[in-house]
């Protein structure tokens, strides 16, 4: 007989926060965001991956990929790359966020001394990096020559087919550091140099990497950002239960963070298997797993060895999963009972897995409800799809600023390993997704300090200055659809209507 559980299953939009006595100690400046995402015994919480901001970007083709992946993870966030491409390209955007900033990074423009202006130019306007490496074979370890950069050459003045050889500071005019040079030397020598850029040799004079100026500046511009023991920054890359053994490999050659099997349904004995392979054979490197929606679908991966769970079925702004297969729960039931499911779970067997609640955010103050409810973190599609770092081209439909974007279950993405049953059989033979528009809304930076500062401000009324405080503390009360219409601007006529929801 089947069961019907008693209690209806709610939305974010339904609840709001009562708030408790703010002290004098609770002001923004005060609060921290910093949350673990991965699983950890009691008392060990340090040992934990944590991230500097809860939120995370959704694993999909018009969200995270390496741009995107470094403005996040530049805020304190991170971003999990998508993986309905090849593994190898895939592997490709994660190294070229570790590759972003190790205070001393690989060069990635690299060419021969024989090379034309022409040559420089193109390869410029590829990688959007002005300085190159002029070594011996054009790879970023050969011999180094000497650096080409934009203040070499005039565009206007400089012919075309000029060898970089006649452009190029020389070697013998460079100055340059051995490799073995701590992060904090480098930056001693470009203090006292003046320069931008310190490439940085090895005994034989090979290229070892460059040191750039903009990178010391950089992090002090954003004191929030992720970095690995190397000084690189984090990221995370999506698998699926299908292709894992081939993929991981290539991850984490490429020296992903972090792993997280992406299927709108979790509750399977693929992500079991997934999951087993994977702590067999990187036992170092943590994987998340879902999405789930209740306490069964949490503890059969929580004992799996998930390191993280992701909450969500069929909220996502552009996923009709609901509509196609009937299943899902609403967003904040989903989150509140797996958070007790996990509350529970920490209580029996003193270990704590963080769950992720995936989908579904419409407004900023949805951050705050879903970590009151007790997620750790929130991954998010639409939010990030909206600005300049997302892969998706902006363009102007209907006189609006829009950039698109599209379900991992839609045609357009073609992602089956992430909608079929994740047994081989192949085949996506139906669409659980739509391809749409969204808002454009400018740089990532803005936006998320934005919607941060708000969240800040909301648990200053709450009374918490930390994510598990707020957790602890948080009050919520059910809001009748009177009072939800109520919650708006009403009953004034609006001098600007065309005001986009950010
Ligand atoms: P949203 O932030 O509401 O746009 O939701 C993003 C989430 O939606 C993703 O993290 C994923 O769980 C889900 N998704 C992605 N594609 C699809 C689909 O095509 N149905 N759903």
């Amino acid at each position: 007989m089947a069961r019907i559980f008693q209690e209806e299953s709610h939305t974010f939009s339904e609840y709001l926060l009562i708030p408790n006595l703010t002290t004098q100690a609770c002001q923004s400046q005060n609060v921290s965001l910093r949350t673990a995402i991965t699983r950890y015994r009691k008392g060990q919480r340090e040992q934990a991956l944590s991230i500097n901001i809860p939120l995370v970007s959704a694993i999909m083709q018009a969200v995270s990929n390496h741009t995107l992946a470094i403005a996040l993870a530049k805020e304190g966030g991170l971003s999990f790359i998508y993986g309905s491409q090849s593994a190898e390209s895939e592997a490709e955007m994660v190294r070229l966020v570790k590759s972003y900033k190790a205070g001393i990074v690989s060069s990635d423009s690299n060419l021969r001394e024989n090379n034309t202006l022409e040559d420089a130019v193109k390869l410029k306007n590829n990688t959007g990096h002005s300085t190159i490496a002029i070594t011996s074979d054009g790879t970023n370890s050969g011999k180094l020559l000497g650096l080409l950069t934009s203040r070499d050459y005039r565009l206007s003045r400089t012919a075309m087919n000029t060898e970089v050889k006649d452009l190029m500071t020389p070697i013998s005019r460079l100055v340059t550091a051995k490799e073995g040079v701590s992060l904090t030397e480098a930056n001693d020598i470009i203090w006292e140099h003046k320069l931008n850029q310190l490439p940085i040799i090895n005994e034989k004079g090979n290229l070892v990497g460059l040191v750039f100026r903009k990178d010391y500046d950089s992090h002090k511009d954003h004191p929030n950002e992720i970095l690995d023991r190397r000084k690189r920054l984090l990221v995370g890359a999506g698998i699926n239960t299908r292709d894992y053994k081939e993929r991981v490999p290539l991850l984490v050659q490429a020296g992903v963070d972090v792993l997280c099997i992406d299927s709108s349904d979790g509750f399977s004995e693929w992500q079991y298997e997934t999951i087993s392979w994977i702590k067999h054979n990187y036992p170092n490197i943590p994987v998340g797993a879902g999405n789930v929606v209740d306490v069964d679908g949490f503890n059969y991966l929580a004992d799996a060895g998930a390191d993280f769970i992701k909450v969500g079925i069929g909220g996502g702004s552009i996923c009709i999963t609901r509509e196609t297969k009937g299943i899902g729960c609403g967003q904040a039931t989903a989150v509140y009972n797996v958070a007790r499911a996990r509350d529970a779970y920490y209580e029996k067997n003193g270990v704590y897995i963080p769950i992720c609640s995936d989908g579904g955010i419409v407004h900023d103050y949805h951050m705050t409800l879903a970590l009151a409810m007790g997620a750790d973190f929130i991954m998010l599609g639409r939010y990030f799809a909206r600005f300049d770092e997302s892969p998706t081209k902006r363009m102007v439909v209907g006189g609006k600023y829009v950039k698109e974007y599209w379900g991992e279950g839609s045609n357009r993405a073609r992602n089956w390993q992430r909608y079929d049953e994740g047994n081989n059989k192949g085949g996506m033979l139906f669409e659980e997704g739509v391809d749409s528009y969204v808002p454009y809304a400018g740089s990532l930076a803005l936006n998320v300090n934005n919607s941060l500062a708000k969240m800040k401000a909301t648990m200053c009324s709450v009374g918490s200055l930390t994510i598990p405080e707020l957790q602890a503390k948080a009050r919520l009360v059910r809001v009748s659809a009177t009072s939800i219409v109520e919650g708006g601007a009403h009953d004034v006529i609006l001098k600007n209507s065309q005001s986009v929801d950010l």
